[in-house]
């Protein structure tokens, strides 16, 4: 926690080994193990995983033996310290989810991804958290003929009405992306994470988790989208992290990309004292270029680049910029959060 009240969390997936669609691995890969100490060094209180990073192999395994293997889990993490945000089913590496998990067009595969959606669950129990995450990343399309979009919503609803029955505690936090690794996707934005968890059977317990470079890459605003959502007390969780433009989703480090867009994301956080409601999660990767030992310091930089903009927003001068508000002064309120952030 800093001394603003803030968790912090990250992947395993997020110390990584710098493979891209174009090269391979440059960095050796660190076990689960090794990778654990680094959380409190670096000043991160939890852990997010996806279901198979706490249970590797989970589909060739018993229900008793994932339980015992995500208890073994648990005690890790009290070892170390921390404890597990949210657990992930991961539904876009096995073969039977290349054409989509719940709206492929195979109902074998879509009974698939429900099994292992469930598991995903009782994962997060042995772990001690109620909270899943549904990164929806192959629920869209390639082809707008090879499926349905409205078909495609009401199996998206029915799968997740079939969690929230399974397992009556689990809330569940719906992560929208516009795209990739599909051309498109049903569930881009927060307006549609929103609107489908409004309509489940028991719609307290569907929220969002907002990804600033999913955000960007739907052409939107992160500070808006987050506004948004917890407006109506939606937003559970984050995953900051920074984008250059409309191209392959970068993960760059917080604020390393805009700094003005990550200061409104910190400002709205606060504004709506996400510190009482969630972790900050931080989805960032390490550029290629950084060399092994040099590999986290895209996770430093990100935590540190979230608690300098707390000091930033607490120190506004909030009176100034409601006068500036009331004459329409925006041109002065653009150079008031300009010198701000230049530091005077
Ligand atoms: C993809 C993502 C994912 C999700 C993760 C947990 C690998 O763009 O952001 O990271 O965050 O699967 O939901
Ligand atoms: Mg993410």
């Amino acid at each position: 926690m800093n001394k603003y009240g803030y968790r912090f969390s990250f992947g395993p997936w997020n110390i990584h080994e710098g493979a891209d669609p174009f090269g391979p691995a440059v960095r050796p890969a660190l076990s689960f193990e090794t990778k654990l100490p680094i959380y409190k060094e670096l000043g991160f209180d939890a852990v997010q995983f996806h279901d198979d990073d706490a249970v590797p192999d989970l589909d060739g395994l018993a229900a008793a033996q994932i339980a015992a293997r995500a208890r073994a889990v648990r005690q890790m993490l009290d070892d170390h310290g921390l404890i597990a945000e949210f657990v992930a089913p991961r539904l876009w590496e096995h073969p039977k989810t290349i054409d989509g998990g719940y709206t492929s067009n195979n109902a074998s595969e879509r009974a698939y991804a429900i099994e292992r959606s469930k598991k995903a669950a009782d994962i997060a129990r042995e772990l001690g958290c109620d909270l899943m995450v549904l990164w929806l990343a192959r629920e869209g399309s390639y082809m707008r003929e090879a499926k349905d979009a409205g078909r495609a919503a009401r199996q998206l609803l029915d799968a997740i009405n079939t969690l929230l029955n399974y397992d009556k505690s689990i809330r569940i936090a719906i992560e929208p992306k516009p795209n990739e690794p599909m051309d498109l996707a049903y569930i881009p934005t927060m307006g549609h994470a929103l609107a489908l968890g409004f309509q489940a059977a028991d719609p307290k317990r569907v929220g969002v988790l907002m990804e600033s470079a999913h955000s960007i890459l739907a052409g939107l605003d992160p500070s808006d989208e987050i506004g948004f959502a917890m407006a109506f007390g939606k937003l559970w969780s984050v995953h900051l992290n920074d984008q250059n433009g409309l191209k392959f989703d970068q993960d760059r480090s917080f604020g390393a990309v805009d700094l003005r867009r990550a200061f409104n994301q910190v400002r709205v956080l606060d504004a709506n004292r996400f510190w009482e409601i969630g972790i900050v999660g931080l989805d960032v990767k390490a550029i290629r270029t950084q060399p092994a030992e040099l590999a986290t310091k895209h996770l430093r930089n990100s935590l540190q680049m979230f608690t300098r903009l707390v000091e930033l927003v607490r120190s506004l001068d909030e009176g100034r910029i409601a006068g500036l508000i009331a004459t329409r002064d925006y041109e002065e309120l653009d150079w008031l959060i300009l010198s701000h952030l230049m530091g005077r």
